[in-house]
């Protein structure tokens, strides 16, 4: 469990984000009441690939475990600042696991994260193996609590929060984008360029967006209750 190396990224306020003090569990409403009977245990590999596979959490054990400092942005205009992960780099879970024993198809450049809850985003498959993308499976120096995607979750801190996919189970490989949940996922999602939806710029929507916030905490609370 030794973590050598703790680096600190995306720490800056990029446009439109403001910090908050809390780091509430936040989500789609409909994701809301998700209270698993067993937790997950394994990651099932799929789509482009030679062979799917299931692969039990204990086996990213055998990578490097680094831990990363950063921030988590929403997209609806704020921030939870300083959050300590420690996990694996996406980037050698796929060279040393999904590589050898799933061999991905060569037009498999985009991918797909899915939750435990039915939660999924896309990224493009570079942006996915950029240094910064993380499995973890503690926060802050203790267990990943439930509210933030136990036992396993991704995180991508230079994109917006819906692609740091919570309680993940799957990792699918396909040969395009594939918009998840919700019509405006942007195919990106990357904070610094304002990538907050697909249909309307970022500038747009940061003010479309800031006044649901409380809305949306109100929702998610009532559909947790
Ligand atoms: N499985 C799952 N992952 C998810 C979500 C979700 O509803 N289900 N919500 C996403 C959204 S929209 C955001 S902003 C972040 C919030 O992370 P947090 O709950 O740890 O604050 O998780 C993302 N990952
Ligand atoms: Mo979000």
């Amino acid at each position: 469990m030794l973590c050598h190396r703790s680096l600190s990224v995306n720490r800056r306020l990029p446009p439109g984000q403001k910090a908050i003090d809390a780091f509430p569990r936040f989500g789609m409403a409909a994701f809301a009441p998700y209270r698993p009977h067993d937790l997950p245990s394994t990651l099932s590999i799929r789509g482009r690939v030679e062979h799917s596979l299931e692969v039990p959490f204990e086996r990213l054990s055998d990578l490097s475990r680094l831990e990363q400092v950063s921030d988590l942005h929403w997209v609806t205009t704020w921030k939870a600042p300083g959050i300590r992960w420690a996990g694996y780099r996406l980037r050698e879970f796929f060279e040393r696991v999904v590589e050898p024993s799933a061999k991905p198809e060569g037009d498999a450049t985009w991918v797909v994260f899915r939750g435990d809850d039915g939660h999924r985003a896309s990224l493009p498959l570079s942006d996915a193996l950029s240094r910064d993308v993380r499995l973890v499976d503690t926060m802050n120096g203790t267990p990943l609590p439930f509210e933030h995607g136990a036992p396993l979750r991704l995180v991508a801190p230079s994109h917006y929060g819906h692609k740091s996919v919570k309680d993940l189970i799957g990792v699918e490989f396909w040969n395009d984008f594939k918009p998840g949940p919700g019509l405006l996922e942007h195919p990106r999602g990357r904070v610094d360029p304002e990538e907050r939806g697909r249909m309307l710029p970022g500038v747009v929507l940061r003010h479309l967006y800031r006044p649901l916030i409380r809305p949306t905490i109100r929702r998610f609370e009532r559909g947790r209750a």
